[in-house]
């Protein structure tokens, strides 16, 4: 009986959110993740929604337009997601204040705690740019105490670091399915 109810039962969804600031390569690295190759964007007004459909799970991704205007929809997509994918750019030193001061905001306000957060320290393939241990450092991830985080090094240019990145985070919301 119990297989046969496996067989029919709906197949679990789950909401991805992907958040950061304007140009820190939000929809370059869905585009790399659903087409496998880096693709011309152009700035997301609003929000992209992609569905990746796994054997056990469909995951819907939403790819926020991180302009100032569009930043306050993020809270009512964030609160409805299972997980919390938040990008940044390694090299935007100007922008690195505001960017931790939102993903705190996010972290603090927008999520309950069993959400699990990856974030991506993009663009790496560029000189100039903040090491891994500096950047965790300095935007506060070793003070956070009760959320599930991890960082990776990533570029959408050239797809560096992103498998690694969404293999075990994937994994971890089909297990949870
Ligand atoms: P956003 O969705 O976060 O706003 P986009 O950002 O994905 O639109 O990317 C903004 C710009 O950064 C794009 O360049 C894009 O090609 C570039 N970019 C994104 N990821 C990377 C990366 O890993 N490495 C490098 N070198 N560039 C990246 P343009 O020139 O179109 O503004
Ligand atoms: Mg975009």
């Amino acid at each position: 009986m119990a297989f046969f109810l496996r067989l029919f039962r709906k197949k679990k969804q789950a909401n991805m959110t992907i958040c950061g600031l304007d140009k820190a390569g939000k929809t370059s690295v869905v585009n790399y993740l659903m087409h496998g190759e880096n693709r011309e964007t152009i700035p997301t007004m609003g929000v992209n929604v992609n569905t990746v459909n796994l054997p056990k799970l469909d995951i819907h991704i939403y790819d926020l337009g991180g302009q100032e205007g569009f930043r306050p929809l993020w809270s009512d997509i964030n609160e409805r997601s299972q997980a919390i994918v938040y990008i940044v750019d390694c090299t935007d030193f100007e922008r690195f204040e505001l960017t931790k001061n939102i993903f705190h905001d996010i972290i603090d306000a927008q999520i309950d705690d069993n959400v699990p957060v990856l974030i991506l320290l993009n663009k790496i393939d560029l000189p100039n740019r903040m090491s891994r241990a500096d950047f965790i450092y300095h935007f506060g991830l070793l003070d956070l105490k009760n959320t599930t985080w991890s960082c990776y090094e990533t570029s959408a240019m050239t797809g560096g670091g992103l498998i690694e990145a969404f293999t075990s985070f994937i994994h971890k919301l089909e297990d949870e399915a």
